[in-house]
């Protein structure tokens, strides 16, 4: 890889909440990949910042007594501390409220307008009668025009995904007063992103990146592209140029965030920004999955339109799941990065090595804190550390220090051969590849010092083990420079056993192929310690925890009493299950076809945990049979089984019972 210098950026958090694992999905890939960058000789300008507008901020703010402003700045110094305490560097983390980006944001907004790609429109946006305002974007709930499903004014979190333009949403809701909104008129201002799908088809085959963000962005251009409303009944924002009660919508003064930090960057090191934005620098913008639509679609167009150069690749991670379950603080589906992980005393280049190494990058990644311990126990602690260790230890205590030969030409055709393919991964964004080429030469030099059993070899043949172990120091040598960019902090604890005094990180990767010019060894330690089982069960306790007292939250008993008509609408049968199989792909889902005496249905439950499908088959169960049909996975569900208690402890008939039978 050379272009350098090259721009890399990372999706810019929310200020209304504290830096979770799920977050960290994106970050720390970044960071990892811009230390490989600059180990192979590039120059790379790494910036983020946080996004301090929008609606789910002001009512953060109103909800804790405090000013967006307070409130931003607050988060905003959070995630900037968290990111550093998870090694994750940037060379500037700015704010998307401070003045270069609310200057920048005009400047681009006066563009587009200039250049005509801004009309004005009347529509009818969801007002409060009662609140007498407006409601933009989360101010309003209601249900999907799409799929029908409950969702946000600005899209259905819940359901097909779609992004909502105001006053789409149906049977909107204040969620200031909880009362029924209605529709008014009022003018606002679009960007007409229709315009630009001839440049996108041509853009966006040629993107680099990951090819999800590529794919999913070219099936919406094919879909059609609406144009958008970005302007906003709103006090907290970039003002719109010439309208003093409109601000932009954030989405457009979010990513020119990435530009403007560029800038303060530039301001502070006398760097050059417009390299990037207006020369032919690579940019490079590392996100989360489900902002592949703002990035690939709405960021290049007003790019486009303002006359600003376009984005060269898209790095698109997957969504971090709990239990199969999205993040969601609510629902109590989240880790938090500082209270229950770096707080609990657990290295930050643990969460590094598993968050990269377990999956793909653009695939999802369920967490699991018994996947965790096993991968660092048996590659980071057993793989390389105790390669590491074994190797240093007979170097040091037997050898007296790095023997003076050269490392023998099969040894140096192996690393070379496992720093193309790192290489080759790292320039396709397979990280998940990259890092295993990385343990492969770990796992090379283990099986490499117990074939050779350098402590056999020495009571007969001192030189024929020294070669063994100047060897090994090679592969630990070479293991050490590659490992830096994933785990920076073990990396130099490891460089410095192997005797030097500098910094790893400034030394090229090639630096793997050169020998030692020191022979001295200090007296080695372990570097990577297991994680015990005690402390793995101290992290599950927390994570239950808080998905615990989510539930108590949301199970607070609302028995309202109902009338026994209102009960008779529910449709009880008796139902035997004729077959049941696994859901292939999912956690706890079992498909089963049951038949309610005169009709066979197919009902997917998640108790694929609880039950083998053999032990279920010709059980006789309650089924509630008028249930609106959904799909489960992809799959038609008819009816929902009855099941009891955290065991999911399924409703039996006591005596048999035709099926069909009804229950009351
Ligand atoms: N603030 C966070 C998100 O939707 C959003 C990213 C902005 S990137 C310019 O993931
Ligand atoms: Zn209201």
């Amino acid at each position: 890889m050379s272009n350098s210098p090259l721009l890399v950026t990372c999706g810019l958090p929310y200020t209304n909440g504290p830096c979770h694992i799920g977050h960290l999905r994106t970050y720390v890939p970044a960071d990892f990949y811009v230390r490989y960058l600059r180990h192979t000789g590039n120059e790379v300008v790494f910036i983020c910042g946080s996004d301090n507008h929008g609606t789910p901020i002001v009512i953060s703010a109103e909800q804790n007594g405090t000013t967006p402003r307070e409130l931003s700045e607050k988060f905003s110094e959070h995630f900037d501390s968290t990111f550093r305490r998870m090694n994750v560097l940037f060379d500037r983390f700015g704010m998307t409220d401070d003045p270069t980006n609310h200057n920048r944001t005009k400047e681009i907004v006066q563009s587009l307008i200039d250049n005509g790609y801004v009309y004005e429109k009347t529509i009818s946006q969801s007002y409060c009668p009662n609140c007498e305002m407006f409601l933009p974007d989360r101010y309003v709930e209601g249900v999907c025009p799409y799929c029908g499903e409950q969702a946000r004014g600005d899209e259905c979190d819940q359901g097909c995904g779609k992004h909502l333009e105001p006053g789409e949403i149906k049977n909107p809701v204040c969620k200031v007063c909880g009362g029924k909104a209605e529709l008014r008129e009022q003018e606002h201002f679009f960007f007409k992103l229709g315009e630009f799908s001839d440049f996108l088809e041509s853009f966006l085959p040629n993107l680099g990146g990951t090819t999800n963000a590529r794919n999913y962005a070219l099936g919406w251009v094919k879909e059609g592209l609406h144009d958008w409303c970005i302007t906003r009944t709103l006090d907290w924002g970039v003002k719109f140029p010439g309208h003093d009660d409109l601000v932009v919508y954030v989405w457009v003064d979010a990513p020119i965030g990435y530009m403007s930090f560029t800038e303060e960057w530039a301001r502070m090191t006398g760097g050059d920004w417009e390299q990037f934005w207006k020369g032919d620098q690579p940019i490079i913008h590392f996100i989360g999955q489900d902002i592949i639509y703002h990035h690939c679609v709405f960021w290049p167009a007003i790019l486009k339109g303002a006359g600003y150069k376009t984005p060269d690749a898209v790095v698109a991670s997957g969504m971090v799941k709990i239990d199969d379950k999205t993040f969601s603080k609510t629902r109590g589906y989240v880790i938090w990065t500082n209270d229950d992980y770096l707080d609990q005393g657990l290295p930050a280049d643990y969460l590094r090595y598993y968050l990269l190494s377990y999956t793909s990058h653009t695939k999802e990644l369920n967490f699991s804190w018994q996947i965790f311990q096993d991968r660092i126990n048996n590659e980071l602690v057993d793989t390389l550390g105790n390669f590491l260790y074994r190797t240093l230890h007979f170097a040091a205590n037997k050898l007296g220090g790095i023997p003076a030969m050269e490392p023998e030409t099969e040894i140096l055709s192996e690393i070379s051969r496992v720093l193309e393919s790192v290489d080759y991964e790292m320039n396709r964004y397979e990280f998940k590849n990259a890092i295993d080429a990385m343990m492969g030469l770990a796992g090379f030099g283990n099986s490499y010092i117990q074939n050779n059993a350098p402590w056999k070899l020495i009571k007969e043949d001192r030189i024929a083990a020294e070669q063994v172990i100047r060897n090994c120091l090679q592969i630990a040598k070479a293991a050490t420079l590659l490992f830096d960019a994933l785990l920076p902090e073990e990396a130099q604890k490891s460089w410095e056993m192997l005797g030097y005094t500098d910094h790893v990180k400034e030394h090229a990767i090639d630096d793997a192929l050169v020998g030692f010019e020191h022979s001295d060894l200090p007296k080695p330690s372990i570097i990577f310690a297991k994680i015990e089982n005690e402390t793995r069960e101290q992290l599950e306790i927390i994570m239950n925890k808080r998905i615990g007292a989510a539930k108590m939250k949301e199970e607070t008993p609302k028995s309202e009493q109902i009338t026994i008509d209102e009960f008779a609408r529910v449709d009880l049968r008796v139902g035997k299950i004729l077959s049941a199989e696994k859901v292939e792909g999912s956690r706890n889902l079992l498909k089963l076809q049951v038949t309610i005496g005169d009709e066979e249905r197919q009902i997917v439950s998640g108790i694929s945990d609880r039950y083998e499908p053999e032990e279920l088959i010709g059980t006789n169960i309650i089924v509630c049979v008028n249930l609106k049909p959904a799909k489960i996975f992809g799959i038609e569900s008819r009816g929902m089984l009855l099941a009891a208690g955290e065991e999911a402890s399924l409703l039996v008939p006591k005596r048999d019972v035709e099926p069909g039978s009804r229950v009351c």
